[in-house]
């Protein structure tokens, strides 16, 4: 029987992956953790603890204690964020990876998730159908963050086995928690603002065009890449992951369309440069070939859906 961590559990994916796990393991086989204590009254269904991932002795502690299978390391700090404080967002994102890869070399663990992201990529890809293995030249402690990690995690599978796993997430847009200092977080956002009757003040300028994601989606491509035999996952440093590309007009659109008195004003700032230097749509044939990968979600599913479901989340 698996049993799950989940590191970062509070944040966007994690709040809802974590859910999805506890589906499919069972609640009692899955312990949410994240350093804000507050988080616990979301995981009130699974296990949760307090856990700084940077102090690897509790992490070693709760892995051993509960003999835990899985982990899913999610705490991180994004792009937009990492940029206010680049040493911390180093520090967080690197340190805990490593001591996480260095535990599995000595203590048994199934599988370890990893999310990596388009932000690996820098101003000098391709911009469209960016492959596999275009150059990558991060201008942000993230994505430089997540390329090393990316690095570190072939390493750590060639050299020790570990069965660790990765895919490189577009920007991610649910309607279950709010935005965690991401550069496409303005379109989780823009649809708070739209159900409140707010206006939408944009950080991008509205024709800046980014690979995202449904989360539904995501959550899908993360159990099957997990679920998929060892011998499938031909990649590991991670997977390019993609679904649908979109510019802040036309996500205001696709939500004018149902909610005809909703504004928008772009006010761009420092993130406009960061979206500028990655690419607009992603070529993830790998995933496709190797894990039988393909989204279910286009813009309108995801407007019509969030605009449905998003007020019973709303405090
Ligand atoms: C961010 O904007 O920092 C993240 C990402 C694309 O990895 N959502």
């Amino acid at each position: 029987m698996d049993k799950i961590l989940v590191t970062g559990a509070g944040g966007q994916l994690g709040t809802e992956l974590t859910q999805a796990l506890a589906d499919k393991h069972g609640a009692e086989n899955v312990w949410a953790t994240d350093i804000n204590p507050e988080m616990r009254e979301k995981f009130e269904y699974c296990h949760f603890r307090t856990l700084d991932v940077l102090d690897g002795e509790a992490v070693r502690k709760l892995i051993e204690n509960e003999a835990i299978t899985q982990v899913y390391h999610l705490a991180a700090v994004l792009s937009a964020s990492g940029e206010n404080n680049p040493l911390f967002a180093w520090r967080l994102n690197m340190e805990s990876l490593l001591s996480l890869l260095e535990l599995a070399k000595s203590i048994k663990l199934d599988r370890i998730f990893w999310p990596s992201s388009i932000a690996v990529f820098g101003p000098n890809a391709p911009k469209t159908h960016t492959s596999q293995f275009a150059v990558k030249e991060p201008t942000t402690v993230y994505g430089i963050s997540k390329l090393a990690g990316e690095r570190w995690c072939e390493y750590y599978h060639k050299k020790h086995r570990v069965d660790v796993r990765s895919l490189r997430y577009p920007g991610l847009v649910g309607y279950k928690s709010l935005p965690g200092g991401g550069t496409t977080d303005y379109a989780v956002d823009i649809y708070h603002k739209a159900i409140n009757n707010q206006n939408f003040g944009c950080f991008l300028k509205p024709d800046t065009r980014l690979p995202m994601m449904y989360m539904p989606d995501a959550i899908k491509a993360t159990l099957r890449l997990m679920d998929s035999p060892s011998e499938n996952i031909k990649i590991r440093s991670s997977y390019n992951l993609a679904a649908i590309s979109f510019t802040p007009e036309e996500i205001y659109e696709s939500i004018k369309a149902h909610l005809p008195d909703f504004s928008i004003e772009y006010k761009p700032d420092y993130r406009q440069q960061i979206a500028e230097g990655w690419p607009q749509c992603i070529d993830d044939s790998a995933a496709r070939k190797d894990w039988g990968w393909h989204h279910d979600y286009d813009l309108e599913d995801m407007t019509q859906d969030i605009l449905a479901n998003l007020p019973e989340y709303i405090p």
